[in-house]
């Protein structure tokens, strides 16, 4: 992308535009939630939708003029039901927090009551956190991964949801790396007459390519965000059985927001285009290729992982045991010097504190999307080790931020025709 217009017109955001670009191309993306779009996303995203007012669904809007955010809109929400199978889908949450507030709104009466899981354990901030609306509006419990295993003991959810008797469960989890059982919720869900919400945020590209277990028609609503391991325009989106859609589309428009992102929309429609080509399941597969190579090299380095390994996209590094004196924050700080920029993460169990927590969190979406294999992922996994054994050997840093460059220059950004799928 070049900033010419923006740079002529202000020159200081050219700067910070610029800035960011070169940082996406000399540094590895590892925020698990992170992912490169392709040309066409980004061209999609910055198009003259960003000037158009659509209030409503399409063929019944508010306003005139609509005839393209109608096709935009129809196209999105073709490909989405496509890519998903799913029967009912809302392409216009800004978010995925925007997306659980959808259901919440639609499906929940003020006071009612959530189950889902602990933030340090997994979970999101929208799934019922004191400092979010959903914690402010709404009785929530929280459950916990099982402290010996770090899996979802799918037993203990079933006698806390009896006893607790919750209007909705969330299941669907934004540091968890192993697969969700989403039949086994779904049948909890029944069994005390609640719905379940599966939030696929992280998930979404995974699902869609059949690589994770897919939630829709099994869970009452399916929440995600779609510019993660889909790779499209920023958003979110809600999917549901035809029974629900009247609800969730009031409570999306005009209950929760007023007029849709049409730009983002359309980048939305263009990236779920992209994900139907066949090309996108072998990116989905190597993503969870490269988190368990990642995984395992960590592991011969001797870091503990959470739960053991990964079924998905993301490994939760615990350095308790193998550097106690090393916080996640001190390991993301030296990870990022060095250009490899993840996360600090709360682990399950913690005994520090959400701004200093005990782990790390990386991911495989935004690497893989640059080209990146398993032997490449074994290469930063070799660096990180590196960098987290001596975080404050300049010598360390220095040799480790060259090979950060060389990895950066074998797999350079936005140079493959628009499409970044892989290297291959
Ligand atoms: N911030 C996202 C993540 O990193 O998981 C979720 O909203």
């Amino acid at each position: 992308m070049s900033y010419d217009e923006v740079r002529e017109a202000d020159p200081a955001v050219a700067d910070a535009l610029e800035g960011e670009l070169e940082r996406q191309e000399d540094t590895l993306a590892m925020i698990a939630s992170e992912n490169h779009v392709s040309e066409a996303v980004l061209e999609a995203q910055s198009s003259e939708l960003t000037n158009k007012y659509a209030e409503g669904y399409p063929g019944e809007r508010y306003y005139a003029g609509c005839e393209y955010a109608d096709d935009v809109e129809e196209l999105a929400i073709e490909r989405a039901e496509d890519l998903w199978g799913a029967d009912h889908v809302n392409v216009q949450p800004h978010s995925g927090t925007q997306a659980n507030m959808g259901v919440y709104l639609a499906m929940l009466e003020p006071g009612d009551k959530i189950l889902s899981l602990d933030l340090t354990h997994g979970g999101h901030l929208s799934h019922g956190h004191p400092a979010n609306f959903a914690g402010q509006l709404f009785e929530v419990e929280q459950y916990e991964v099982d402290p010996e295993t770090g899996y979802i003991d799918y037993d203990a959810l079933a006698a806390h949801a009896e006893e607790f008797e919750p209007d909705i469960i969330v299941s669907g989890y934004s540091a968890y790396p192993r697969e969700v059982n989403f039949g086994r919720v779904q049948e909890t869900a029944d069994d005390v007459g609640a719905y379940h919400l599966a939030d696929i945020a992280h998930i979404t590209g995974l699902v869609a390519a059949g690589v994770h277990e897919s939630p829709v028609g099994v869970a009452d609503f399916v929440t995600g965000s779609t510019h993660k391991t889909i790779r499209s325009g920023r958003g979110g989106i809600i999917m549901c059985d035809q029974q629900y859609a009247d609800d969730i589309d009031a409570a999306v428009f005009p209950g929760g927001q007023g007029g849709p992102l049409m730009h983002n929309i359309a980048g939305k429609a263009v990236g779920f285009g992209e994900a139907l080509e066949p090309e996108f399941e072998r990116y989905a597969k190597q993503v969870v290729d490269n988190a368990k190579a990642l995984g395992e090299r960590l592991q011969e380095h001797g870091f503990s992982l959470v739960s053991g390994g990964t079924d998905t996209h993301l490994v939760l590094v615990d350095l308790r045991d193998s550097h106690p004196d090393t916080s996640g924050t001190v390991a993301e700080e030296a990870l990022e010097e060095v250009g490899i920029v993840l996360n600090k993460n709360t682990v399950p169990g913690e005994t520090r504190s959400a701004f200093n927590p005990s782990g790390i969190r990386a991911g495989t979406p935004a690497l893989t999307t640059r080209g990146f294999d398993e032997e490449a992922c074994e290469r930063v996994a070799d660096i990180i080790a590196r960098v987290i054994d001596s975080p404050d050997d300049e010598g360390v840093k220095s040799e480790a931020a060259e090979e950060v460059e060389i990895l950066c220059a074998e797999f350079p950004l936005y140079d493959r025709e628009g499409q970044l799928t892989d290297s291959e």
